[in-house]
């Protein structure tokens, strides 16, 4: 059985935000079945033991299958495609997908995590007037790309639903608080709508943060 090292008990805008939604997401998608083992976001849970002798960074989520014992959101969704033989044979194939993950939590994930610190959290910080609008065109100008690149596709590779997207359209709602971006990107503004639309993703974020009051019941 897999096991989700996920959180609860973090306040209520941060559902859909928090990272463990990537890993249910995926085994949502793959009807896997797997466990959550809470940790109290409230109480740093995640920075302790056991999660700590797993993720070395004592982040969330992480996850372990057997004797595979993984973190890195973008590792583990991978890894559950790959081990449910969804992975495309062929390498170029493959490396496409790949490639897209990367560009998801390489190109676009810094842009977007910004923009949620310095929208929600740091609203009082020292150069806030001018690092946040700079971040707004940075967005802007990834999601130009984005569109561009994706052209009529539904979907980032093969025009299937896959773990790239799963990525890219979390990453994305790092800017949710700031819906006028994607206003602007019509197809972008689509494609979040065309994830969040998905019964697997509806089905992950119910789970997520319910803790273990959820194993209870
Ligand atoms: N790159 C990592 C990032 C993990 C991460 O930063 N998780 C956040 C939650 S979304 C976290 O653990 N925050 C709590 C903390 O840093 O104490 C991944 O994708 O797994």
């Amino acid at each position: 059985m897999i096991t989700v090292y996920g959180s609860y008990n973090f306040p209520p805008f941060l559902k859909g935000i928090v990272r463990d939604l990537r890993v249910y997401w995926a085994l949502e998608e793959l009807n896997l079945p797997y466990d959550i083992h809470w940790m109290d976001s409230s109480k740093g849970e995640h920075r302790e033991n056991p999660n700590r002798l797993i993720n070395p960074f004592g982040k969330i989520p992480s996850m372990v299958d057997g004797a595979q014992r993984m973190f890195e959101t973008g590792a583990i969704v991978l890894y559950l495609y790959e081990n449910a033989g969804k992975a495309p044979q062929d390498a170029h194939a493959r490396a496409e997908v790949n490639q897209w993950c990367f560009a998801a939590l390489n190109t676009v994930e810094p842009v977007f995590l910004d923009i949620f610190r310095w929208g929600l959290f740091w609203k009082d910080k020292p150069g806030r007037e001018w690092r946040y609008p700079e971040l707004l065109g940075f967005a802007d100008e990834r999601l130009t790309d984005l569109a561009r690149a994706m052209g009529e596709k539904h979907y980032l590779v093969g025009n299937a639903f896959g773990p790239a997207d799963i990525l890219m359209a979390t990453v994305l709602d790092f800017a949710g608080h700031e819906p006028g971006i994607f206003e602007k990107h019509a197809a972008i503004r689509d494609y979040r709508e065309r994830c969040h639309a998905r019964p697997a993703y509806q089905r992950a974020l119910a789970k997520q943060g319910v803790g273990p009051q959820a194993n209870a019941a």
